[in-house]
C-alpha cells in the first residue's frame, strides 16, 4: 500500500428491508333495523369519534351503503369491528363492520 493509497473499510452493515404492515379498514354497514343513535353510540364508544365524527359517518353508511370508518393495523381492525358488532348483537341489532386491506 502506497502513501496516497486510502484503506477502504468494507461494509459490513446490512439493512434489513421489512416490508411495511399492511393497514386495514374497518368498514361500517348500512341496514334497516339499528337505530340512527345506536350507531353513533357505537362509533363513540368503540372507535373514540367525536359526536359529529360520528354522526357524519352514520349518515355516510345509511346513504351510501358503507363507509371507512378507520384505517390502522390489522389486529387492532379486527378487535374493533369484532367489538362494535358485538355491542350490537348484545342488543339485538344486526349492525355490521368488516376489515379488509388497504390497496
Ligand atoms: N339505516 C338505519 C335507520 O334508518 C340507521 C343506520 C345507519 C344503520 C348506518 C346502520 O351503518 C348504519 N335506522
Amino acid at each position: 500500500m502506497s502513501d496516497n493509497d486510502i484503506a477502504l473499510k468494507p461494509k459490513t452493515k446490512v439493512t434489513p428491508k421489512l416490508d411495511k404492515p399492511k393497514l386495514y379498514k374497518v368498514i361500517l354497514f348500512n341496514d334497516d333495523y339499528t337505530p340512527r343513535e345506536f350507531v353513533i353510540m357505537v362509533l363513540k364508544a368503540v372507535f373514540r369519534m367525536s359526536e359529529e365524527a360520528g354522526y357524519k359517518v352514520m349518515m355516510t353508511a345509511h346513504k351510501l351503503g358503507s363507509c371507512v370508518v378507520v384505517v390502522c393495523a390489522k389486529d387492532i381492525a379486527e378487535t374493533k369491528a369484532t367489538e362494535a358488532i358485538d355491542l350490537a348483537k348484545g342488543m339485538g341489532f344486526p349492525l355490521m363492520f368488516t376489515t379488509e386491506p388497504e390497496e
